[in-house]
């Protein structure tokens, strides 16, 4: 038998999906270790970024102590924290990266 929970759960998804998902910013961290051409390189390869816009974002994490690199969906932006991290992890660089919801 269906219930009313039941009922309203079943509601309360179908206007969840209408709903554009749930976005989140990656932020770089700053440190006073990582090279500043190893930022911008991964600015590059992970996020898109030319070598102008790179730069400016390295440029205000080293001078502001964080940036927003991109905003995406859950799933795309964990997977870029990830990627930063392990491509730090593999020249031992400290360079650290979060997600956190969009403002
Ligand atoms: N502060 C670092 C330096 O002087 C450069 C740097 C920039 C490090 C951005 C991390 O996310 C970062 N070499």
């Amino acid at each position: 038998i269906n219930t009313d929970i039941q009922r309203d759960t079943v509601l309360d998804r179908q206007k969840e999906q209408l709903k554009p998902p749930p976005m989140y910013q990656v932020v770089l961290l700053n440190d006073d270790y990582t090279p500043m051409e190893f930022v911008v390189a991964v600015l590059q390869r992970v996020f898109g970024k030319n070598e102008d816009e790179a730069s400016r974002i390295m440029l205000k994490v080293h001078h502001e102590g964080r940036g927003v690199c991109g905003v995406y969906t859950r799933d795309i932006a964990a997977t870029r924290v990830e990627m930063v991290k392990q491509l730090a992890r593999a020249r031992q660089h400290p360079l650290q990266c979060i997600m956190e919801p969009a403002p």
